[in-house]
């Protein structure tokens, strides 16, 4: 562990902490910032109602649209001499949301970090490779400091120039790789195109984050690349990576709880679920100075468990998020999750782990097909494999999902790949 006294604390005391951190922060938002001191009014609530954690749930929820409506600096607690930094989140539609941290929170996070990468096998010795992308993006600059912070050999690469990156990481002696989980594979698939195999590189771990990916889609990451490979969450509107991480345990996100406050809702109806059930993330920031956020509303759908970790960190355990309420795809009324489809055409094998969900409407009709990369060699073998593997594809798609596909096997490379976030849904219904 990189910081026991905090990663081990006692649950009791852990409480205690988030509840006094949890009032200051409620104090600071009605003092400083305008739309909390309204939106609580509104609710007939003053910080001092709140009175126990649980008490958290009567407050109003924050979401992405407060921050566009507040766009840009509105919702800072903190006057731009104390701010120091600024993040982005992409949007890919309208406005940009912007983000800013005061040099204490830039120390959190950076703490936050270092627990990430100590828990994903870093440490001093360990060449950490960042081809997170750098610049407004949270993923580059979040590792770069926490990996500074433990004391690893740093090479902030960046995303792009793939062959550049796997030929950076075999002469440098890379140790722990850091990227998406797509582009974890495009290196992977890199590295085999240059004749390489893990063991011609000193690789042993990668944590990897920034978009869901299935077990399945680890257990593929783990072979071709011969290392552990490690779930890493975060979102910038919260502060970026290092909400929550792994330990060597592999069962759950540790959640970074002396600084952030997890609850788990119905997204339709906003009511608090019990411990187990899996629902909408939503959180609290309970140490930010620049931008606290109360009961943010993330989209992401997981669940959550308090039972203790064999790794001795007590920090709620997250469920691996399985998509974003808003990426869930309604197909004639049947709720579909990209991951859902990794995750049986990995099962199934046979198929390259690139694979594209096109959905689109005839009539009034959804249909979705399935784009998904054979090898080469099952390409160019009888036309019968093929369709005998579509048509295993396509049932277990039917049994498992209960909605109907057409599944298109394509030749190795047709699917782009990506250097940052993958684009697994092209939904013509919006277009
Ligand atoms: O993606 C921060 C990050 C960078 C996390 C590097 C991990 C590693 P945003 O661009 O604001 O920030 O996107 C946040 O990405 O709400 C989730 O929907 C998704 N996401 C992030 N991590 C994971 C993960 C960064 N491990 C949004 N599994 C979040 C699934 C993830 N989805």
């Amino acid at each position: 562990m990189w910081n026991p006294k905090y990663e081990g604390m006692d649950r009791e005391a852990l409480e205690k902490l988030q509840y006094l951190r949890l009032k200051q922060t409620l104090e600071r938002v009605y003092q400083l910032v305008p739309h909390y001191r309204s939106s609580f009014k509104r609710a007939g609530l003053e910080p001092g109602d709140v009175r126990s954690l649980e008490d958290l749930a009567k407050l109003p929820f924050t979401i992405k649209d407060d921050l566009r409506d507040n766009y840009p600096y509105g919702l800072f607690a903190a006057s731009l001499g104390e701010v120091v930094r600024i993040h982005s989140s992409s949007g890919t539609t309208g406005i940009p949301t912007v983000v800013g941290y005061t040099r204490a929170d830039l120390e959190i996070w950076s703490e936050l970090m270092a627990r990430t990468l100590t828990a994903g096998g870093g440490g001093p010795d360990s060449v950490v490779h960042i081809a997170y992308g750098y610049g407004l993006f949270t993923g580059g600059l979040g590792v770069h400091y926490g990996a500074e912070k433990i004391g690893a050999t740093v090479v902030p690469i960046s995303g792009g120039q793939t062959r550049r990156q796997v030929r950076m990481m075999k002469d440098l002696g890379t140790t722990l790789l850091a990227c998406t989980p797509s582009y974890a594979l495009y290196i992977a698939e890199t590295m085999a195109e240059m004749g390489l195999t893990p063991r011609d590189l000193q690789l042993r771990s990668g944590v990897f984050g920034a978009e869901p990916w299935s077990e399945n889609m680890r257990s593929v990451i783990e072979e071709k690349l011969g290392i552990d490979a490690y779930d890493i969450y975060g979102l910038s509107e919260i502060i970026g990576p290092g909400v929550a991480y792994e330990c060597p345990a592999k069962d759950g996100l540790h959640f970074s709880e002396d600084h952030f406050i997890a609850e788990i809702i119905d997204p339709a109806t906003g009511e608090v679920l019990p411990e187990g059930a899996t629902g909408e993330l939503v959180i609290t920031t309970i140490t930010k100075e620049a931008l606290p956020l109360v009961r943010y509303r993330t989209r992401d759908i997981t669940s959550l468990k308090r039972q203790p970790c064999p790794c001795g960190r007590t920090h709620t355990r997250m469920a691996k998020v399985s998509g974003r309420s808003d990426d869930m795809l309604i197909i004639r009324g049947v709720n579909v999750f990209p991951s859902q489809v990794e995750s049986i055409l990995l099962e199934i094998g046979q198929t390259a782990p690139h694979y594209q969900l096109v959905v689109d409407r005839r009539g009034s009709l959804d249909t979705l097909e399935i784009w998904v990369e054979v090898s080469e060699q099952m390409f160019s073998d009888k036309v019968k494999g093929l369709e005998h593997l579509e048509k295993v594809i396509k049932t277990e798609i039917d049994n498992v999902l209960g909605v109907s596909a057409t599944i298109k096997l394509v030749e190795p490379k047709t699917i782009p790949r990506s250097e940052g976030k993958a684009q697994r849904v092209i939904d013509k219904r919006k277009m």
